[in-house]
């Protein structure tokens, strides 16, 4: 297959020189594995001031994006290349991203990110120009430009030959999804704070049944609603089952966010 393409819509393309001009996404682009290319919004506008927003209709605060600079940068970017993109608007009101998206954008051969802005886009871009919708996550930002560079990191990782197989095989584990264990390097002690015995141990079995046991302990104390869809063994869920109560009754009393 060919590479994936990125094209990006806004009216601050100055904002994507940098971000995505390192580590991962850095190699990728130098490798050709992803195609990105970022277009100003205002190439389209006609007028001497080359204007973007308008009042909005019924009164109100604020400005809203006007639809017709959207129209014709989607007819002129989708004529940069013969594959039909999928248009996602990145916006506040889209399906949140996690990771079963970013796989579903990753299938896809073309994307072009349109970013909104906190004044908000006429309707009808997002009615008859975007395909789907998309927030990564339940914040306010100024505007869709950081979420784009998000969806392009995620996405690029996904991509056939950016990741290295142990490095991918290790992130296909997140959908399956536990946190990390603890992780340490030298020096063994530092400023008198010892790194766990066993890892010094060299017993690689007993290691990794410790690391397993972090993991899911982690999980369940931090993140309950990964653990609800991790597949864990009888026997695990009986250990953290003994774990956690065994826990409760130290911490009796202490607040429930103590570590
Ligand atoms: C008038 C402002 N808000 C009313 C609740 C709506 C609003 C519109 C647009 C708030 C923020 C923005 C700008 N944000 C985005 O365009 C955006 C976003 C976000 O704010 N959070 C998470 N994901 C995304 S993707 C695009």
């Amino acid at each position: 297959m060919s590479s994936p393409r990125f094209d990006i819509i806004t009216i601050f393309p100055g904002m994507f020189a940098g971000p995505l001009d390192y580590s991962i996404v850095r190699r990728a682009r130098d490798a050709g594995l992803i195609e990105l290319h970022v277009h100003d919004l205002r190439d389209w506008t006609h007028d001497r001031h080359r204007t973007v927003d308008d009042y909005p209709f019924g009164g109100g605060a604020g400005m809203v994006m006007k639809a017709p600079p959207w129209f014709e940068a989607l007819e002129a970017v989708r004529a940069m290349d013969s594959r039909p993109p999928h248009v996602v608007l990145l916006s506040p009101q889209g399906r949140t991203l996690e990771q079963a998206l970013v796989r579903e954008l990753a299938a896809r051969e073309r994307l072009v990110l349109c970013c909104g802005h906190y004044e908000g886009v006429d309707e009808r871009v997002r009615e008859r120009l975007a395909d789907a919708e998309l927030s990564i996550g339940d914040y306010v930002l100024s505007g869709g430009e950081t979420a784009a560079m998000v969806v392009v990191d995620a996405v690029t990782r996904l991509v056939p030959g950016v990741l290295g197989s142990a490095a991918s095989a290790a992130d296909d584990s997140f959908g399956g999804g536990l946190l990390e264990y603890p992780q340490y390097t030298r020096p063994a002690v530092y400023r008198g704070w010892s790194v766990p015995e066993i890892l010094l141990s060299g017993h690689h079995q007993r290691i990794a049944g410790w690391r397993r046991q972090q993991q899911l302990l982690r999980t369940a104390l931090r993140r309950p609603d990964l653990l609800a869809r991790a597949s864990l063994s009888v026997a695990e869920r009986g250990w953290l089952e003994a774990a956690l109560r065994e826990r409760a009754l130290e911490t009796e009393g202490e607040p429930d966010d103590a570590h």
